[in-house]
């Protein structure tokens, strides 16, 4: 099922259900070779979000601010490659929301734990934003929230589900967009966690 949420942003329910296990084989060898870890923002704050990536760059975050780099900075080895069931969920994802010809050469993968969340913020780190971000949710539920292009308009609330993938693109490309504080429970696959994986074209 496929759900226009605003103008360019398309919630498609459970799209990545049938890949389920073998994008957390993937997300698991991923895992093996460049940990999450909680990077620190450029005020000094640890988040509370763990984080790694894969593909040609991964973003990272320290003192000196927020960039993609071709690196992994804990042990300075290239991101393990962009796994093809990752990149082709993805790829799949944009054509059904009308963004034919997405390439990814990124992949962030945030890992919530109980407590856990993303306070509001814009994506606006990549290069070109005509292309969408595409973001993919594995086990336990979150609410989601997003906005408009001011901080301060006030965000709607809807929540994503294990297998539900998002794509954000057009006009809603640079909307505010965070999540809440991931509430307990014990998913059947993953257990006590969230995992969302969000493609970008950073390039
Ligand atoms: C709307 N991640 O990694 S995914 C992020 O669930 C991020 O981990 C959240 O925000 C998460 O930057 C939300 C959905 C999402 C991702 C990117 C967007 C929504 C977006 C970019 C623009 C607008
Ligand atoms: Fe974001």
């Amino acid at each position: 099922r496929r759900e226009e949420i605003a103008p360019g942003a398309a919630l498609l329910h459970g799209f990545a259900r049938p890949q389920e296990r073998d994008l957390i084989g993937a997300i698991e060898a991923i895992v093996g070779r460049a940990p999450f870890r909680h990077m620190m923002t450029p005020g000094g704050h640890a988040m509370s979000v763990a984080m790694t990536s894969c593909g040609r760059v991964g973003w990272v975050t320290d003192r000196s601010g927020y960039r993609y780099a071709t690196h992994d900075p804990q042990g300075d080895r290239p991101w393990p490659e962009m796994p093809s069931v990752l990149r082709d969920l993805a790829i799949g994802a944009a054509a059904e929301a009308g963004f034919a010809g997405f390439d990814p050469d990124a992949c962030l993968i945030n890992r919530y734990a109980p407590g856990a969340r993303m306070a509001l913020h814009q994506d606006r780190d990549e290069q070109d934003f005509s292309a969408p971000i595409v973001s993919v949710s594995l086990g336990l539920p979150a609410i989601f929230q997003f906005g408009g292009m001011a901080r301060s308009d006030k965000p709607r609330r809807f929540e994503l589900r294990h297998g539900d993938v998002l794509v954000w693109g057009g006009e809603s490309r640079l909307v505010y967009h965070g999540v809440l504080a991931l509430k307990d429970g014990d998913h059947e696959l993953l257990g006590r966690q969230r995992i969302n994986l969000t493609f970008r074209k950073a390039l």
